[in-house]
């Protein structure tokens, strides 16, 4: 078996959920926070037979899309009596960030 793990925008995440579940397959939704832009994101975990494998990916690829954003960076240590002007940067978020993993053992009771 394998666990795909992937992490989506928060907006991709029930359209996601919709298609795996009306395509047959498991997945578990936590909400995340991305550790760069500090903002929610949604994980989904989906248990999947190796062969099924390709196709969970298609449907992470065709429900995510990529997005832009203005980050504004946080200000450098200045000397006092400098002025700091923070220059909003673009960063491109997803559409999907998706790690495939070896489950060794998997049990329901
Ligand atoms: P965040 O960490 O909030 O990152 C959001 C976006 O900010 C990233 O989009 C990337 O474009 C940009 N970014 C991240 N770190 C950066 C840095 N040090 N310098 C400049 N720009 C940076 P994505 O790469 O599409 O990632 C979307 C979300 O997926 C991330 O949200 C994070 O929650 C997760 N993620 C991405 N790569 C990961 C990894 N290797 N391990 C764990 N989670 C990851």
């Amino acid at each position: 078996m394998k666990l795909i793990v992937s992490i989506v925008h928060s907006d991709d995440a029930d359209a996601l959920i919709r298609t795996l579940q009306d395509k047959g397959h498991r997945c578990t939704k936590i909400s995340t926070t991305g550790g760069f832009l500090r903002e929610g994101n949604a994980t989904i975990l989906i248990g999947a037979d190796p062969a099924q494998v390709d196709t969970v990916l298609e449907i992470i690829r065709d429900s995510c899309h990529s997005r832009t954003q203005m980050v504004s960076p946080l200000p450098p240590v200045a000397e006092a009596g400098e002025l700091y002007v923070p220059r909003p940067v673009e960063v491109q978020i997803g559409g999907a960030t998706v790690f495939v993993l070896d489950v060794e053992q998997s049990a329901k009771f």
